[in-house]
């Protein structure tokens, strides 16, 4: 995306295609309402021009002597809207073709087609939202769950801006100090000000460490879970599928080797996005399509972020079942004794070696899943984080920036543990108050931000 093209006038569609009650077509730009007008006819008579700023008009879209649409039109002035340029919002009839002949007409007056996320893009270059708001902005979109929305509107709202100003307020206060001493060395008692510099570092260094550890929590909760129900046939991998889900999804029958090929379905587990993939039960098979989906369940497992091994509590434990535990270690994994409903042959004490939980269940019964979504929790979510109170970093490249602030400040601590002179601990730590910046969108190079936004949806 060029610089020299930025603030001319673009409109795209911001709504989703497919039916609907209304689409929406959004002009942002110095053009933009007088655009809107060479297309608009107000019932009224009254030009978009001649509108206060905020106001909704109601007329017809028109092509020559066609009407395109009925439609509400808003107007938005500068510097009070999302792009903090003058928008215009064209509400017409929702559906697959009215918002796109809109468009059309719009794009046909010589303004030119947004690009994914430009609309956010503007709201950053002119400073009304930084980049932490600007990534919330997608995540609220891409939101899955309701606490990964509250995470991003968290996020929407500045919590994250806040925290990162509150560091770099602390660094530049340390840096101060350092350099009001260097300005007056009778002054300077370097024991003292080293002693200060340390204390600040280590606490500073503390709070980043808890943005970093947030960072799990927020990818989490904006990517879900890679989750693989593994077992030997017949256990009621399918069942426990069709339990989580709340829905008959998956075929069970008593018959093993009911599940041939994998099957996808995501669920809400506490908050987490849990992507389920329910397999073929795993057994030495000389049917050629149940061994195909025998060697899809193992990659699955080896995919997986987490495995749900499944035993039947009612049966003893067999050669199949034993060989798919071991696939469980060096994983994280909870193993689920299921069928409790039935008289009980295995208990929990008999899988203590492997390490993980082991939870009792029934997937029939609809029994022990509360416990089940527990754990997940407990696994995947540090701590008891409050993810709307506290500030949750969202994006890989801000876990980056943190890292990088964390090796500066532990470099302040080693210089002044090697007896190096003062100016040299600004440097580390003006270092650090740039890689903070990063995150906020200071400093960053054009290249990056492009990348960024291009990552946005059409008419963001
Ligand atoms: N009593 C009891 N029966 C269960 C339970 N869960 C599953 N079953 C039964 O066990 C049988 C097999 O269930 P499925 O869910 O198809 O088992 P699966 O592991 O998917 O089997 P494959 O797809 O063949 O690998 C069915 O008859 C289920 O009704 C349970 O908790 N209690
Ligand atoms: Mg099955």
């Amino acid at each position: 995306m060029a610089f020299v093209t930025e603030f001319d006038t673009i409109a795209a569609i911001a709504t989703a295609t497919g039916s609907g009650g209304i689409g929406i077509v959004r002009i942002s730009g110095d053009t933009a309402i007088e655009t809107a007008d060479k297309l608009f006819v107000p019932k009224t008579g009254k030009p978009l021009s001649k509108r206060k700023t905020h106001t909704l008009a109601y007329g017809n879209i028109v092509k020559g002597e066609n009407v395109i649409d009925e439609v509400l039109v808003s107007v938005m002035r500068a510097p009070n809207s999302y792009t903090c340029e003058d928008v215009v919002e064209i509400n017409c009839h929702g559906g697959y073709s009215t918002a796109a002949a809109v468009l059309d007409a719009v794009l046909e007056t010589g303004v030119r087609m947004a690009e994914p996320g430009e609309f956010t893009k503007r709201a950053f270059l002119n400073g009304r939202i930084d980049l932490t708001q600007a990534q919330a902005v997608t995540d609220i979109i891409n939101a899955g769950t309701e606490e990964s929305r509250k995470a991003a509107m968290a996020r929407l709202e500045g919590r994250l801006s806040k925290k990162i100003a509150a560091l770099r307020e602390k660094l530049i206060t340390m840096i101060a100090h350092i350099e009001v001493n260097m300005d007056y060395p009778e002054h300077d008692n370097e024991t003292e000000t080293f002693d200060y510099i340390k204390g600040g570092i280590r606490e500073l260094s503390g709070e980043i460490q808890q943005l970093i550890d947030s960072a799990e929590t927020g990818r989490i909760l904006r990517e879900g879970v890679k989750t693989v129900i593994l077992g030997r046939p017949n256990v009621g991998k399918s069942s426990l599928l069709n339990s989580l889900l709340e829905e008959e999804r998956a075929i069970v029958t008593d018959i093993p080797g009911t599940t041939r090929d994998i099957l996808q379905e995501s669920v809400n587990m506490g908050g987490i996005p849990l992507h389920l993939i329910d397999t073929a039960g795993i057994r030495d098979t000389s049917d050629t399509v149940e061994k195909m989906g025998v060697e899809r369940s193992r990659k699955s497992a080896r995919e997986a972020e987490l495995i749900l091994a499944v035993i039947d509590s009612s049966s003893p434990l067999t050669q199949e079942d034993s060989e798919i535990l071991e696939l469980t270690r060096d994983k994280k994994a909870i193993i689920l004794l299921n069928k409790t409903d039935l008289e009980r042959v295995l208990n929990p004490a008999d899988f203590a070696a492997y390490g993980c939980k082991v939870l009792d269940i029934s997937a029939k019964e609809e029994t022990g899943l509360d416990a089940l979504e527990a754990e997940i929790k407990r696994m995947f979510i540090s701590g008891s984080i409050n993810v709307s109170q506290e500030a949750v970093i969202g994006a890989e490249r801000d876990k980056a920036s943190l890292i990088k602030a964390l090796n500066s400040l532990k470099n302040v601590i080693n210089t002044i543990d090697s007896g190096m002179p003062e100016d040299f601990l600004t440097m580390d730590m003006t270092e650090a108050y740039t890689f903070l910046g990063e995150i906020v969108g200071e400093a960053v190079e054009d290249d990056i931000i492009d990348k960024i936004f291009s990552e946005f949806c059409l008419g963001k």
